[in-house]
């Protein structure tokens, strides 16, 4: 094994990264409203409840809402230079729809940035991760309805006034691409996918690309100093044959991703997204206001990346398989998670190179990791977990992060997915853990709520002292 330096550059961003309905818990404290995830005792592996229920691993989720300033500290001890975290929309009003925010819940993130500044950490902020309130899903089925649009501007607004001035990057929406596979989850639209049109899920995205828009426009009315993001799923397609029919079928699925981030940084919707609305016959309603505030383009791309996939025009051989949300078709040649998601490293660089190409915006690598079940065990006398499989994905990746950087691609940071344990968004467990810090609570609820340090956290440590210098290949 050799170490090489993959030349990260001076002032690259390190840290961890969370969502708040994933990590915080204290789900009715503060005067927070339920949100869509209250509801998704299951995650995406079962259908949501008409309320809450007891069952609901978030609603404690690893309690970061009471022990965020232990959290924080572990995170500055790992020398974490950036965090990111989601603001719970319905902590800051908790219906969604009314004109004043809930003090508590902006207090609460005060407080949160108190402990960041205290460690030197800069915060990176998701707007909208996954926890749409609840009463915008049942009132107005969620981003369906144009009123989001207005709801959304309001709330950026109030996290603009309020924490302008000590959060420089936000990202509007988590993986907005999403929305297109996982509608309530990521577009609080609670009409169930198979009685839901495309033509209101086509609506429904339009609206969140305008909100996301607006938000960028009104971040440099309100806080010039903002650089705002918009935040992709990244999933890099290969053709499962060489026959150009597959190749076909690969820019057909691209195109269903990078729309998004062509409409993000070009301020239109591009020829190939106008051709697939006539095909399928969907008529979308585009003001000539949202056209004007569609040209609001970011400063920088980020995007989440776990795994790749192929793709066939061959209905036979297109057996779609486990992954990241939309999943896709199985790759021969590539080992999985236990959940089934398939580990290539190298499908980073090709992201990176991709969106760098396609984009020239600077990128930022704001979620990346592996779930896997971890044990506790006791090491000269100390409880930890001897992770070493999640050392060599995360050292794998972080490698091929360097070699895009020496492609030429810039690349402003890199946050480890779930940095501590934290509830999965897709199965809704523990047990599929991602963490450099051990969570002790179970799939049934059980657990002290203790913080351990895993393995990977010392190493993570060491990268980020030696600037990724550590990396070995
Ligand atoms: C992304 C989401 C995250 C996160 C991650 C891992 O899709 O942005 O919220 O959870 O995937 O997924 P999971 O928790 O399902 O393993």
């Amino acid at each position: 094994m050799t170490t090489r330096a993959p030349g990260f550059p001076d002032g690259f961003l390190w840290g961890g990264a969370t969502a708040a309905n994933q990590v915080e818990g204290g789900f009715d404290e503060g005067g927070k409203g339920p949100s869509i995830q209250d509801v998704m005792a299951r995650g995406l592996s079962g259908p949501p409840t008409i309320a809450p229920t007891p069952d609901n691993l978030k609603h404690v989720a690893s309690d970061f809402y009471h022990r965020y300033v232990e959290d924080i500290a572990l995170f500055a001890e790992m020398g974490f230079t950036v965090y990111r975290f989601s603001i719970a929309w319905s902590r800051i009003f908790p219906r969604g729809d009314e004109e004043q925010p809930n003090e508590e819940g902006l207090a609460f993130y005060d407080r949160v940035l108190d402990e960041l500044e205290k460690h030197g950490i800069e915060p990176l902020v998701t707007i909208s991760h996954y926890e749409t309130p609840l009463h915008l899903a049942q009132t107005y089925d969620g981003w369906i309805s144009r009123e989001l649009i207005g709801f959304y501007e309001r709330y950026a607004r109030v996290l603009f006034e309020r924490y302008g001035n000590r959060v420089r990057y936000w990202l509007t929406f988590n993986e907005i691409n999403s929305l297109l596979h996982a509608p309530l989850m990521s577009g609080g639209i609670l009409t169930p996918r198979e009685r839901l049109t495309d033509q209101d899920l086509y609506q429904a995205m339009h609206h969140e690309l305008v909100a996301s828009a607006a938000a960028t426009r009104i971040a440099r009315e309100m806080t010039p100093q903002a650089e705002i993001g918009c935040m992709i799923l990244a999933m890099p397609t290969y053709p499962l044959s060489p026959s150009p029919d597959d190749a076909l079928a690969v820019m057909t699925a691209d195109h269903t991703n990078l729309v998004f981030g062509d409409v993000h940084t070009r301020g239109r919707y591009p020829g190939y997204f106008l051709r697939t609305l006539r095909e399928r016959g969907i008529e979308l309603d585009i003001t000539d206001e949202d056209r004007d505030i569609l040209t609001n383009t970011v400063d920088f791309v980020s995007f989440s990346y776990y795994m790749s996939v192929c793709e066939t025009a061959d209905a036979d051989k297109r057996v779609v398989g486990a992954g990241n949300i939309m999943g896709g078709v199985h790759n021969p040649t590539l080992e999985a998670s236990e959940w089934g998601w398939q580990i290539d490293p190298v499908g980073l660089r090709i992201a990176l190179n991709q969106f760098w190409d396609r984009w020239q915006k600077p990128l930022f690598v704001v979620e990346n990791g592996i779930g896997a079940r971890d044990e506790l065990v006791e090491t000269n006398g100390v409880l930890t977990v001897e992770d070493d499989y999640r050392i060599s994905y995360l050292n794998d990746h972080l490698v091929q992060v360097g070699e895009a950087v020496a492609d030429g691609v810039e690349v402003m940071g890199y946050t480890a997915w779930g940095c501590i344990d934290i509830v999965s968004a897709s199965t809704a467990q523990m047990s599929k853990r991602y963490g450099l810090i051990y969570v002790d609570r179970n799939d049934d609820g059980t657990g002290t709520l203790d913080r351990y340090r895993k393995k990977s956290f010392g190493w993570y440590a060491d990268v980020i002292r030696t600037n990724g210098a550590s990396l070995t290949s």
